[in-house]
């Protein structure tokens, strides 16, 4: 005998050119306008990064180009109590939720005092190593559940970071334990060189959630108002105990990082055709449709230009890390190995 024991769906969000345009405006006519500008300083800041890189201010940078929608959706679906715990690619976050470009600048310049004061915004600082945030983002959605909490925490990660062990043991745990988890995958199409088909048998990221009994859900992560509405009912659920995992389809439009080059594993053609999917293109045309778009918004290239500028040449200015800064935060009680190695360094830098 053979029979169904589970029939599980994944549904695609999309709204932009879709009859949920209808629910228009869903948000208020200011809120569009700072999205757009948000988007647009997030763009500017990938460029600059860029050109900051090639002239050695910056070591590495992993630019965001072409996710800006799903970044800066994802983040403004928050309430200020949720929290954030980004991978290594998210300065179009950080931006959404408020921090400083300076400082976003000089974390990418080395100092990691560029990013102290992103636990003011409820936020975590960078993880670079593949999937290992995940199990953050399940720790801080236990512990919400446990106190009672009623806010939720939403995890940044890449479609490479789901075959990492460390995704899987977030999202049992996020179901088992009732986290206040949303699992927010960027499925940007490649991990480095390695292209999504080849990274899993999965027909979707999204239906990954299946097998751990919680929500998952697909969007269109170059539609920023789709990507609200799918953030935003993933949150809802999160925050009763039930986690849900959202895949965002999207494409990196730079390369991996300033280390990489794209041309050597992807056509152009391919590039092409998602600049033409460009979120801030596509966020554009949709301003206009609606008569939001107006002569002052022409000006918020130029406006994020500067601002873009100025906060760099702040970084660029900014006094370096002291000595022990390296060391001190690093353990509560210092071990006395690692006090051996402060001492031994010091000497070495003197010389
Ligand atoms: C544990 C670990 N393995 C390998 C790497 C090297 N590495 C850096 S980024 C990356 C690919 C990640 O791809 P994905 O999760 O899709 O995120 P994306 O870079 O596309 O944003 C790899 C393999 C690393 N940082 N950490």
């Amino acid at each position: 005998m053979r029979e169904e024991v589970y029939s599980g769906s994944v549904e695609r969000i999309e709204v932009m050119g879709t009859e949920d345009e209808e629910d228009f405006p869903w948000i208020e006519e200011d809120e569009y306008r700072e999205l757009y500008r948000k988007m647009m300083i997030a763009r500017k800041f990938d460029e600059k990064a860029f050109s900051l890189q090639r002239r050695g201010e910056i070591s590495t940078y992993a630019p965001h180009k072409g996710q800006e929608a799903a970044q800066i959706g994802a983040v403004f679906a928050l309430d200020e109590d949720d929290w954030i715990v980004p991978s290594f690619r998210e300065s179009a976050a950080f931006i959404q939720r408020g921090a400083p470009l300076d400082k976003i600048f000089q974390r990418w310049m080395g100092d990691a005092n560029g990013q102290k004061d992103l636990s003011e915004l409820n936020t975590l600082p960078v993880a670079i190593p593949v999937g290992t945030q995940n199990l953050h983002t399940a720790g801080l959605g236990m512990a919400m559940e446990k106190k009672g909490d009623e806010n939720a925490v939403l995890g940044f990660t890449g479609d490479g970071s789901t075959s990492e062990g460390d995704f899987h043991e977030a999202l049992n745990f996020s179901g088992v334990f009732s986290g206040h988890s949303v699992f927010f995958v960027q499925n940007n199409q490649y991990a480095i060189s390695m292209p999504r088909e080849k990274q899993t048998r999965s027909e979707t990221i999204a239906q990954k959630a299946i097998a751990y009994g919680i929500d998952g859900i697909q969007v269109d992560g170059n539609d920023l108002l789709a990507v609200i509405k799918a953030v935003e009912e993933a949150l809802e659920k999160a925050r009763k105990g039930e986690p849900v995992l959202v895949e965002a389809i999207t494409y990196r439009l730079e390369d991996h990082t300033t280390s990489d080059d794209s041309t050597r594993y992807r056509d152009e053609e391919e590039v092409e055709e998602w600049k033409e999917k460009d979120p801030l293109k596509r966020f554009r045309e949709y301003l206009k449709e609606h008569d939001i778009w107006d002569d002052e918004m022409e000006s918020f290239e130029e406006e994020a230009e500067e601002k873009v500028d100025k906060a760099a040449q702040k970084a660029i200015e900014a006094d370096d890390p002291s000595f022990d800064e390296l060391f001190d935060y690093v353990y509560e009680e210092m071990p006395e190995l690692l006090q051996e190695e402060k001492e031994q360094l010091r000497e070495e830098v003197k010389e």
